[in-house]
This record gives C-alpha cells, structure tokens and sequence, in this order.
C-alpha cells in the first residue's frame, strides 16, 4: 500500500521524514516507521534531547559532562560554557538532579580551604547536605577535599585529583 504522499507531482516534494504508524510506513518496525513527507505539511513534532534538564520552577539548567576530568578543571569547564559544577542547596534541588545521574559526578562543593568546611563554589549559603553516612563518619581523617554525587543519590568525597564525569548548571 502506497502512502498518500503523491511522488513527483511538482507541487508537493517529499523531501522530509516523519513518523507514522503501520501499514502507512515505508519503513516497517515494531508498528511504526517513516514515510517521506512534503516538508510544509503541519505535523506534531518533538524536539532533540540536548541532555539538559530545566528546572520549572527556577528555570535552572542541569547537564552531566562525560569526559573525565580532575575536578579543578570540571569547575574551568563548566564556567567556560556560562555555569558552575552544580550546587545542590536544597532537598528539592537535589531530587530533581540526583534521579538522573547514573555515574558519579563532580558537584561544586569543597573544603580545600579548611578540612570539614565546606563551601559551594557559587558561596550559596552550605545549608544542605546529602553525605552518605560512611563519609560522615570518616571526612575529618580523609584527605579528600572535592565531592561527587553518586548513583546511589550521596554524596562521597573524593580526592581532587581524581578524574570524574562532572554536573554542571547554568542559572538562568
Ligand atoms: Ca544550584
């Protein structure tokens, strides 16, 4: 069965793509596929993912980087594209971010300055904190002075030097 996109009538020239259902498809699979498509027709349409995830309420921008980096140079690459490495300030903030994150990743909280001061890199006031307990317990004794954020939804402190993936945010 022919779609009922005319071919090589002059007017209309099928020169997109969209999807639809079978039997209409050119392109079978799993009941769906594509079907060339004259590129003024009006279709619902859904947009790329560009991994970012907006936060409706304060319209802040969340992204994980996948390249492993020290976490100095995390924080450089994150205020070179206009953000921070993301600062996790409250129980909400930490929700929406923490759900998506499938690896551990650089947040921008440190206490290089003082051991067991911690500080975001944006001096939001440091009122919020997610450490799992083993980190508690030990964070005086270690000299892991950087934080990441990890699958499990905690955070771990880790030293700086380590080469993570990082989460950067842009507040806009
Ligand atoms: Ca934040």
């Amino acid at each position: 069965m022919e779609d009922e996109v005319a071919q090589g009538d002059g007017e209309k020239s099928p020169d997109c793509v969209r999807q639809v259902e079978a039997p209409r498809a050119r392109v079978t699979g799993m009941g769906t596929g594509v079907a060339a498509t004259p590129c003024d027709e009006r279709h619902p349409f859904v947009c790329r993912d560009l991994e970012w995830t907006v936060d409706p309420g304060t319209g802040h921008a969340y992204r994980v980087f996948l390249d492993q980096q020290a976490w100095i140079d995390a924080h450089q690459a994150c205020e070179r594209i206009g953000g921070h490495l993301a600062t996790l300030t409250s129980a909400a903030e930490q929700d929406l971010v923490s759900g998506r994150v499938l690896v551990e990743v650089w947040i921008g909280v440190t206490d290089a300055k003082r051991e067991a001061s911690f500080t975001w890199v944006t001096s939001e006031p440091f009122a919020f904190a997610n450490f799992a307990h083993r980190e508690l317990e030990s964070r005086s004794a270690l000299n892991n002075d950087c934080v990441v954020l990890g699958p499990d939804r905690f955070w771990h402190d880790r030293p700086c030097s380590d080469r993570n993936y990082y989460l950067c945010e842009i507040d806009r």
